[in-house]
């Protein structure tokens, strides 16, 4: 922790819109945008972090941040260390983006969703790129369906629809949301749409390599025309949240933690104990299968976790996330 006296005086209000390690672009009280600094080597700050600035004549920069004020939500990943790294900050709202094509990724977006619930967001999924033949692919049009009927807001989008992003803007009209998901799937596109006037860089894929190009490296925060606040994030490759003990992990599968309610134990794992309340619903398809899947996994790596950390060896997963 930093000591008060180190803090140079006369510090104001911002917001930080984007960061690349120690240089960051901050907004100021009027809407103003500033490349700005760090100052001191352990201040470390997220897109959407609120904090402390004061005018400075730095490497290039307009101002050095001093201070971040506590972060009301986080989003985190789990590294490859087994710690917990902050993504976005302040937020209310993961919208996770799915795609046809990359072919869609529905445990990453299961994990997605199970980090939203840890992390007190509301969560929504859309299927960008309709256009294309893959949307309505059976695997696809039932797993939105899954989404819809436990409760998440879904939406779909194309580009190739002028006018098809209301429905979109009207879900993020209230507060802060992230796009989240693999890269590729069309955030950076979606947010051109939702806030006319930026570039946010596109990858254009090159057939020959598959190498894409333009692909967004940063958080950035957006004001949309309509309300509300869009923060376009960096796409992954895979991503697992920060997890909670195993007997916990059940409360980001809401639908999972509804039915567990009915179980024999309170500590049921769902995993085939004796009076567990999930299987029979899995089998009745009250609870879906794929999901009950994911929710298993991200047992596992909870429970590999947690052994780690018993017997005090480093914290590292195999290999990934996936098991
Ligand atoms: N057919 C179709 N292609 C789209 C649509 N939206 C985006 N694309 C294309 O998909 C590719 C990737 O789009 P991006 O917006 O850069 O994807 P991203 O999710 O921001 O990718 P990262 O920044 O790497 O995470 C580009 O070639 C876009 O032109 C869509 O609705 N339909
Ligand atoms: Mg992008
Ligand atoms: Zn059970």
């Amino acid at each position: 922790m930093r000591q008060p006296e180190s803090k140079p005086a006369g510090s104001a209000p911002g917001r930080i819109v984007a960061s690349h390690g120690r240089r960051v672009l901050l907004e100021d009280a009027s809407g103003r945008r500033l490349p700005c600094r760090l100052f001191g080597r352990d201040l470390k700050v997220v897109c959407g972090d609120r904090v402390r600035w004061r005018p400075a004549d730095a490497e290039g920069a307009d101002g050095l941040v001093v201070e971040v004020e506590p972060r009301r939500t986080v989003l985190s990943r789990l590294n490859m260390g087994g710690g917990s790294e902050p993504i976005v900050a302040n937020l209310d709202r993961l919208v996770a983006v799915l795609a046809p094509a990359p072919a869609a990724d529905l445990d990453l977006c299961d994990r997605y969703l199970a980090a939203a619930e840890w992390a007190d967001l509301e969560a929504a999924v859309v299927l960008n790129k309709r256009d294309l033949p893959g949307a309505s692919e059976p695997v696809l049009t039932r797993a939105l369906d899954v989404y819809r009927r436990i409760g998440y807001a879904v939406a779909t989008a194309s580009k190739r629809e002028p006018a098809g992003v209301d429905e979109l803007a009207r879900l993020l009209s209230r507060g802060t949301s992230v796009l989240v998901g693999q890269s590729g799937v069309g955030k950076s596109s979606l947010t051109n749409r939702l806030v006319p006037g930026i570039e946010a860089a596109v990858q254009e894929i090159s057939r020959g390599t598959q190498e894409g190009r333009h692909t967004t490296t940063a958080a950035v925060l957006y004001l949309l025309p309509g309300g509300g606040e869009l923060i376009d994030s960096p796409g992954v490759r895979d991503y697992a949240p920060p997890l909670p003990a195993p007997r916990n992990v059940a409360s980001g599968f809401r639908e999972i933690a509804a039915v567990a309610a009915d179980c024999r134990f309170p500590d049921c794992h769902h995993r085939g104990e004796p009076g567990c309340a999930v299987e029979p619903a899995a089998a009745a398809g009250r609870v879906d299968a794929r999901r009950l899947a994911s929710y298993r996994q991200l047992l596992g790596l909870a429970e590999q976790f947690a052994a780690r950390a018993r017997s005090k060896g480093p914290p590292r997963p195999d290999r990934g996330f996936r098991r």
